[in-house]
């Protein structure tokens, strides 16, 4: 880690964990973590921060070495009533946290449950240790997900595991969510954030903006039919013939050097 200061919110901690690489890591162990309205907001904040400083090209949320979030909070979600819910702050900091442009690792270590298991999906990449357990456990609760469980599962895992967990409850070990594709890779827990942190600094070295139409091409391919997305693709790609990255990036592999993006 650097030594640049942590920023105190009351449930995160923010802090460089390199030049690039801003660290997220959830803070409140009391309650596992759980998402209080609050710590959306402040991951939302933080988000927002990131994407204006052309310093930071990559963030990593963390729940730290035991828990990742076990849900919503649910003893503030039991205050909401229907129209409470309705006019709820909250799918506001979700769609933040899906808009942030630039990729978004999470290192998930422990449980990560309902609202956690969202955010691990909000996630570019997540790469798990090994006693991870995965899952959308509202069905329990006589509720069921509400920040993209039934759709982001659905269209990560497929239909038959994501109803098995959405009806179930049941969990997932890191195992099962690797070969089913919601993770990208299964880590020794204790090496969870550091490889992690790895890959965040191997994905820093590339073009900021090469990363960014990169991401922004994929994931609209939830969204749209095959043409409109080779459309996109192609376009994203004419464009990038315009950047210095892209001069740079053929230069360097001309030359046999590494090649130094600058975002421009
Ligand atoms: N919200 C609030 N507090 C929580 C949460 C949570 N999601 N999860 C754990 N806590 C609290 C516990 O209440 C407990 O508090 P206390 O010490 O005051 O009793 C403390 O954290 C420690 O919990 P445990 O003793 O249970 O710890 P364990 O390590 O034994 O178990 C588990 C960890 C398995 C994660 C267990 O705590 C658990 O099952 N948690 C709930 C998981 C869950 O159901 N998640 C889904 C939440 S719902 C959601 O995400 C979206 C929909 C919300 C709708 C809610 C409608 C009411």
């Amino acid at each position: 880690m650097s030594d640049q200061p942590v920023t105190a919110h009351q449930d995160i901690l923010v802090e460089r964990s390199s030049a690039h690489v801003l660290l997220i890591t959830l803070n409140r162990p009391d309650v596992r973590n759980a998402l209080r309205n609050n710590s959306l907001r402040e991951i939302a904040a933080e988000l927002a921060l990131a994407e204006a400083d052309d310093s930071i090209r990559v963030v990593v949320i963390t729940g730290g070495a035991k828990v990742f979030a076990a849900g919503a909070d649910i003893n503030e979600m039991a205050q909401t009533d229907a129209i409470g819910a309705l006019l709820d702050v909250r799918p506001q900091y979700w769609k933040a946290i899906a808009g942030f442009s630039k990729p978004l690792l999470a290192a998930v270590n422990g449980y990560a449950l309902g609202a956690g298991c969202e955010m691990l999906m909000h996630a570019d990449i997540a790469i798990a240790g090994r006693g991870a357990k995965i899952g959308q456990p509202e069905i329990n609760l006589g509720t069921i997900p509400g920040a993209g469980g039934t759709q982001r599962l659905i269209r990560t895992v497929g239909k038959p595991l994501a109803m098995k967990m959405v009806l179930s409850g049941e969990f997932l070990s890191a195992d099962d969510a690797l070969s089913a594709g919601l993770i990208a890779e299964v880590a020794d827990d204790e090496q969870t954030l550091p490889r992690t942190l790895a890959l965040a600094e191997t994905i820093a070295a590339k073009s900021p903006l090469a990363l960014r139409l990169a991401k922004e091409a994929m994931l609209k391919s939830y969204e749209l039919g095959l043409e409109a997305g080779l459309n996109l693709e192609r376009k994203s790609f004419s464009l990038l013939a315009a950047s210095k990255d892209r001069r740079e990036g053929i230069a360097a592999f001309k030359e046999k050097r590494a090649a130094k993006f600058v975002g421009r």
